[in-house]
C-alpha cells in the first residue's frame, strides 16, 4: 500500500463530496506547504541565528520573536496568490491583512502562527494554529463570529517530527511530515480523544491567581484514589499544541483559567479565534469537549479580534468535571 500523502487524501476526501469546488482542498494543502517552509526555518533557525527577540511587541504587548515575525509572513505569502483567500487575521498583527489583488476571495483564514514562543530560543515543542472561516460582506467584522462558522481548523506541530492535524467536517486526521521526501503523510484517520485521561496541562506556578474553584478542581485532581484513576500526572509544556496534541491522543485536559496575579489576565491568555475556537474544533470532531466552564468554547462571539477567553480542553469527562467545580457543585 503506497503511503498516502496530504495532497492525495483531501482530494481524495473532496470528491467523495459531491458538489466540492476544491478551494477548500487548495487552503488546507497550502497551511501544509507553509508549515514545511516553517518547519525548515525552525531546523535552521539557531544556525542561521533567527533566534531571539523581534525587539518589537505584537498588539497585546507581548515581545514578538523573530520567528513570530518569519512564520506570519510565511503564512501570509502562501496564501497572497489563487484569488481564494481575501482577509487574513493573526494573533501576530493588529488589524486583519486585506489580499488587495484577491479582492473577491471567498475565504478568510486566522492563525496563530507560532504558539508556544516561549519555547523557541530552547529547541521545545511550537505549533502554528489555523483556521479557515468564509469571508462576509462585513470583512473585519464578520470574523466576530461563533466558532461554529469555521470551515476547517487545525494546527501543525513542531516536534520531534513534523505534525498537521485539521478537521474540515466530521473527523480529524493526523499527518507526519516525512523530510525525505518533503510530504505530509497520512498517519491517524478519524482520530478519537479517550473520554478519560490520567493527565493535567496548566501553569500551576500562577495558581494563586486563579478562582478558587479552579484550584480546588486541582486539589482534587492531585488527591490519592487509585479506583478514579487519581493522582493525574501534571504534563505542562508551555506550548498549547503540544499540550492538546499528547491529550488528543491520551486523554485529559488542558486548563487556562482567568488569572488575578498582579492584575494580570481577568479574560485568561489564550485568543478566542486564533486557539481557542479552532483547537475546540478539532477537541469536538474527536469526541472532547472545550468549554470556558460555564460555555461552549464553539459558542462565543467574540467582542475584538484580539478577543481572549478562559479555557478548559481535552477528556469530555475532564472537562464535564471542570465545569461542575467552577459552577461549585464539584
Ligand atoms: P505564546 O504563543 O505567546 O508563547 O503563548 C503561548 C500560549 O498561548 C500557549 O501556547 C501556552 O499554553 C500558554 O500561552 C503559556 O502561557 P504561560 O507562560 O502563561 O503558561
Amino acid at each position: 500500500m503506497p503511503p498516502v500523502t496530504l495532497d492525495r487524501f483531501i482530494l481524495e476526501s473532496e470528491h467523495a463530496h459531491p458538489g466540492a469546488t476544491g478551494e477548500l482542498s487548495q487552503l488546507l494543502m497550502r497551511f501544509g506547504l507553509a508549515g514545511k517552509r516553517i518547519a525548515s526555518e525552525l531546523a535552521m533557525a539557531g544556525l542561521k541565528k533567527e533566534l531571539g527577540s523581534a525587539s518589537t511587541t505584537n498588539v497585546q504587548g507581548e515581545e514578538q520573536k523573530k520567528l513570530d515575525v518569519l512564520a506570519n509572513e510565511i503564512l501570509l505569502e502562501t496564501f497572497d496568490y489563487g484569488g481564494l483567500v481575501s482577509l487574513a487575521a493573526s494573533e501576530e498583527m493588529v488589524e486583519a491583512f486585506v489580499y488587495t489583488g484577491n479582492a473577491d476571495g471567498h475565504y478568510a483564514i486566522l492563525f496563530d502562527p507560532m504558539d508556544g514562543s516561549s519555547n523557541i530560543d530552547v529547541n521545545g515543542s511550537l505549533g502554528t494554529i489555523f483556521s479557515i472561516r468564509r469571508r462576509g460582506e462585513r470583512g473585519e467584522a464578520d470574523l466576530l463570529a461563533s466558532g461554529r462558522r469555521q470551515i476547517a481548523a487545525g494546527y501543525i506541530l513542531f516536534g520531534p517530527a513534523t505534525l498537521l492535524v485539521y478537521t474540515c467536517g466530521e473527523a480529524v486526521h493526523a499527518f507526519a511530515l516525512d523530510p525525505s521526501i518533503g510530504e505530509f503523510l497520512l498517519t491517524d484517520r478519524f482520530v478519537r480523544m479517550p473520554a478519560r485521561g490520567r493527565g493535567y496541562a496548566a501553569n500551576e506556578g500562577r495558581s494563586l491567581g486563579w478562582p478558587p474553584q479552579v484550584r480546588a478542581f486541582t486539589e482534587y485532581l492531585k488527591e490519592f484514589d487509585p479506583e478514579s484513576g487519581r493522582p493525574y500526572s501534571t504534563r505542562y509544556s508551555g506550548s498549547l499544541v503540544a499540550d492538546f496534541h499528547r491529550i488528543l491522543l491520551e486523554g485529559g485536559i488542558y486548563y487556562y483559567p482567568t488569572d488575578a496575579t498582579g492584575g494580570g489576565k481577568p479574560k485568561g491568555k489564550l485568543r478566542v479565534l486564533y486557539e481557542c475556537h479552532p483547537l475546540a474544533l478539532l477537541a469536538e470532531r474527536a469526541g472532547g469537549r472545550a468549554s470556558t466552564g460555564y460555555q461552549d468554547v464553539l459558542d462565543i462571539v467574540p467582542e475584538a479580534l484580539h478577543a481572549r477567553t478562559p479555557i478548559a480542553i481535552g477528556s469530555s469527562a475532564e472537562v464535564s468535571l471542570y465545569e461542575k467545580f467552577l459552577k461549585g457543585q464539584g
